[in-house]
């Protein structure tokens, strides 16, 4: 299930494979999932079963892999990787035992912490810096797209759609991957903690390293010298040094009573100088300072307290100063104002969202937001004078318009069904929102950002999921995910919504392009 699994190993395997099963499979007590994978599974994804040449497999990595999906990849292997099927060596009972020895949670909490991480550091010996792009387009409107399908990226021209590079990533990248401020460099982090840093301009990987065991999401400086790495196991943050992968820092992430967390998400907040993190489990937000000198956290964190007084509170200084806001509820995921000192976020079980101001470290306002609120995708422009902030929700087919001067519920826009992604861009009059699940999911609608009327549907392969979209640098083209391993990303013509053209690509998800990234276009994600 990964690098370096190769089809000789898996025969010499099989001669072995019946004794094996026999020994796993008693008459009584019935198949044992630990013998079985000890024998068949330990090679690729590690005895600890932390994850090799494969990735993880504990409850945090698998997911919403579960039950008969579970067992189905067990059974059939999984497509363009090196996962094998094991139908014809193993019965349904050895697969069920095995499947459900990974889905138990690992007797004892594994350690991660600096030395753990730095020993899977690895820098690439045939990368060499290029002193300019090695390419004749235009940096600025490079657009990446990520190929899940078969863990790579294609690196495309902005402007004629050529693929200038195809290169391989970490199993399972999640979230947007994130670029220096300048463009050059991008790092992309997946769902089993590693993180990849890519030259753009020399088209070369230049290293890698596991910075969590599984982890949420990553989040650059704005100085470009920190990428923070938010991790559900262990229960930390990461903090790397982005120039050459090592550890500046590794906080233990628990709440002022010592109750150990997970980490929901990390963002930069360039004004502030800050990376910004929820936490999971504990009702706290956390702002720790990315500047040398603490930035303007340099004196410690200070807010005003309901009385409107100026209190300090925190007694940590300088770089990575951490200051600690408590908030009603735990957050899973959240959205911020332009300026960076509002935060809107929600837990996703709620009915309601909640405003925080982060200069006075408190709740201000909340928000009706039923219906499992994605605010991780809002995105936001101004409307009528106002600037408002659009949600889509993961179980509702619908889009909240909230106003973010007065928090109020501008509208709720009904479509075809539950979205995952929303995006827009200066350039254009209109947003674009997809419908992730249902009998819909192949929909993505065209919604007017002043009328918030939905102006159009897109159905360009009714029955197969369609999703994210990513604009061009001038956001004259739209590019959107036709999200099956047979996919495509099309490029739309994003004043006519006219299909001009197919690229071929292997389940593609997200796409982003580095003016946009870099510039916080309006209509981008984080
Ligand atoms: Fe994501 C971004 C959380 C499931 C694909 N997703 C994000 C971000 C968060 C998040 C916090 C923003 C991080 C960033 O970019 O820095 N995602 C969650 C969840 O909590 C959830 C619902 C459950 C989970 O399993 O973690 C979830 N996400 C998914 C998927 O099932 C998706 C569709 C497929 C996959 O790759 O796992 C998925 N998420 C994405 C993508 C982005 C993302 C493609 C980046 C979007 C962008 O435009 O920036």
């Amino acid at each position: 299930m990964g690098r370096g699994w190769g089809w000789g190993a898996r025969r010499r395997f099989s001669g072995v494979l019946l004794a094996l099963t026999l020994v796993a499979t008693p008459a009584l007590a019935g198949p044992d999932g630990a013998t079985i994978y000890a024998d068949l599974c330990a090679s690729c994804h590690a005895e600890t079963r932390l994850g090799a040449q494969g990735p993880a497999l504990i409850p945090e990595s698998l997911g919403r892999l579960a039950g008969d999906r579970l067992t189905a990849v067990i059974a059939d292997g999984r497509a363009m990787t090196q996962m094998p099927a094991f139908k014809d060596q193993l019965s349904p009972e050895s697969v069920a035992a095995v499947a459900e020895f990974i889905s138990q949670p690992l007797a004892e909490a594994p350690v991660w912490g600096e030395a753990e991480i730095l020993a899977t550091r690895s820098l690439r010996d045939d990368y060499t810096p290029a002193a300019a792009p090695v390419f004749t387009a235009d940096p600025m409107n490079v657009t990446l797209v990520v190929e899940t399908g078969d863990s790579h990226i294609s690196v495309l021209d902005g402007d004629t759609f050529d693929v200038l590079d195809r290169f391989e990533t970490p199993f399972a990248v999640h979230g947007g991957p994130k670029f220096s401020s300048d463009g050059r460099y991008v790092f992309v982090m997946s769902r089993d903690g590693w993180v990849q840093k890519y030259d753009l301009w020399s088209l070369h990987e230049v290293g890698r390293v596991r910075a969590g065991l599984n982890s949420r999401n990553i989040a650059m400086s704005s100085d470009g010298k920190y990428l923070a790495v938010a991790n559900y196991l262990p229960n930390t943050l990461t903090i790397l040094n982005a120039a050459d992968l090592t550890v500046a820092r590794v906080f233990e992430v628990s709440g002022r009573k010592g109750e150990p967390s997970r980490v929901s998400a990390v963002y930069q907040a360039p004004e502030r100088g800050t990376f910004v993190l929820a936490l999971k489990d504990v009702p706290e937000i956390w702002e720790v300072a990315f500047t040398e000198d603490g930035g303007p956290y340099s004196e410690g964190f200070v807010h005003n307290n309901e009385n409107g007084m100026e209190e300090a509170v925190g007694v940590e200084k300088g770089l990575f100063a951490r200051r600690r806001i408590d908030v009603s509820a735990p957050l899973d995921d959240f959205f911020f104002s332009p300026d960076y000192r509002e935060l809107i976020g929600a837990n996703r079980e709620g009915e309601t969202g909640v405003v925080v101001n982060l200069d006075v470290g408190r709740e201000i306002a909340s928000l009706p937001l039923p219906g499992m609120p994605h605010l991780g995708s809002g995105i936001s422009w101004e409307r009528n004078g106002h600037r408002v902030v659009a949600i889509p929700h993961l179980n509702e087919p619908r889009i909240s318009i909230i106003d973010m001067e007065d928090w109020s519920l501008v509208k709720v826009i009904e479509t075809s069904g539950p979205g995952f992604f929303l995006r827009s861009h200066d350039g254009t009059p209109y947003l674009w929102a997809d419908v992730f699940t249902g009998e819909h999911k192949g929909e993505m609608h065209i919604i007017d950002k002043q009328s918030l009327e939905v102006v159009k549907v897109l159905k360009p392969e009714p029955g197969k999921t369609v999703a994210h979209t990513e604009f061009t640098r001038d956001g004259k083209y739209a590019l959107v995910s036709i999200w099956e391993m047979d996919g495509a990303v099309i490029i739309y013509d994003a004043a006519t919504f006219t299909e001009l053209e197919r690229l071929p690509m292997v389940k593609p998800s997200g796409k982003y392009n580095v003016w946009n990234k870099i510039t916080f276009e309006d209509g981008t994600s984080h």
